[in-house]
């Protein structure tokens, strides 16, 4: 289950948080010891990062062609908010979708169904039926894939990491035909 999932990596990452929490406290120690010379600032820098991200972290590279007569939709994911240049699509035009990540985090790119009058179904059912997910957009990342919609209905582009979709991380969009 998606939301079993998200509760692990959240536990994780604040272990690993703590072990690094935990490992800076040493490193200053130590370098306090040898005559405190300040210049070893920078794995403490990595170790923030990393800690904040999740260490097992795996980003997406997508960078595909423009499919012929595809439409460009351009999307942007900030915290916590979806834009889209398009939010009506029709069922069989190749769009080829270039979702660029202002950040500062990580996000996902995820298309998931909603009920016919575009209200959401629980995140569960909306995970388990996606459309498309593409995780872990590295902040100030594009990536570009072509999609096609199969299906006329209400859906959301979405993120649903760590909380993001209820920070307010979706955009309903419509499929017509
Ligand atoms: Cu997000």
């Amino acid at each position: 289950m998606r939301n079993n999932k998200r509760a692990v990596c959240a536990g994780k990452s604040s272990i690993t948080a703590m072990l690094l929490l935990a490992l800076v406290v040493l490193l200053a120690a130590c370098s306090g010891m040898r005559a405190s010379s300040s210049t070893q600032s920078t794995p403490v820098t990595q170790s923030t990062a990393s800690a904040d991200t999740g260490d097992t972290i795996t980003f997406a590279h997508i960078d595909e062609k423009p499919k012929a007569g595809a439409v460009t939709v351009d999307v942007t994911l900030v915290d916590f908010k979806i834009f889209s240049s398009v939010t009506t699509f029709q069922v069989g035009t190749p769009y080829y979708f270039v979702v660029t990540n202002q950040g500062p985090s990580v996000h996902e790119f995820a298309i998931f169904p909603d009920k016919a009058d575009g209200s959401p179904l629980p995140m569960d059912v909306q995970y388990v039926n996606r459309l498309l997910e593409i995780e872990q957009v590295a902040p100030g990342s594009t990536i570009k894939l072509n999609y096609v919609f199969l299906k006329v209905g209400r859906d959301e582009i979405a993120c649903q990491m760590r909380g993001h979709y209820q920070a307010g991380m979706h955009l309903s969009i419509a499929v017509i035909q």
